[in-house]
């Protein structure tokens, strides 16, 4: 059964250059592009978005770093679309959980500037993509 999932290219993947990367890793697992945006995110969005580390040490730095530059927001649809791109993307920490082979565990070092996002759970998915993309 198809399910839908919301992808960021955070800032750092943006200004990196590595868009394309993303998108090819995406289209080569068999899942689709819904929609697609780049946009500059405002405090507002970004907040909601991040709602659930309201409050932890460093959701402040998250917020200013996700509105610091420009994103790509992506709705990706396919079978087992959640979990196919967490494992695209790889675990949280690019060093110490993400493995070669990912998105995270291939591109990067920090934890913060770990290079996309992708939705935890199919109602995760629902709740950002209205954030991000409210006609979808
Ligand atoms: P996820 O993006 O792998 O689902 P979450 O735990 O939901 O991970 O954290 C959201 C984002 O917050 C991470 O992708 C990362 O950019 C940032 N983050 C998480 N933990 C830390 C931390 O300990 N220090 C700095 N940034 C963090």
């Amino acid at each position: 059964m198809s399910e839908r999932t919301l992808v960021l290219v955070k800032p750092d993947g943006v200004a990196r250059g590595l868009v394309g990367e993303v998108i090819a890793r995406i289209e080569r697992k068999g899942l689709k592009l819904a929609a697609l945006e780049l946009r500059t995110a405002d405090r507002a969005t970004a907040e909601q978005h991040y709602a659930e580390h309201d409050g932890k040490s460093f959701y402040g730095d998250l917020v200013d770093f996700i509105t610091g530059g420009p994103l790509v927001a992506i709705v990706v649809e396919g079978v087992r679309a959640v979990p196919a791109f967490r494992q695209l993307a790889g675990g949280t920490d690019p060093v110490e959980k993400a493995t070669p082979g990912t998105i995270r565990g291939d591109f990067g070092t920090e934890v913060q500037y770990n290079l996309v996002h992708g939705s935890d759970s199919a109602e995760s998915a629902e709740r950002e993509i209205k954030i991000w993309f409210p006609n979808l």
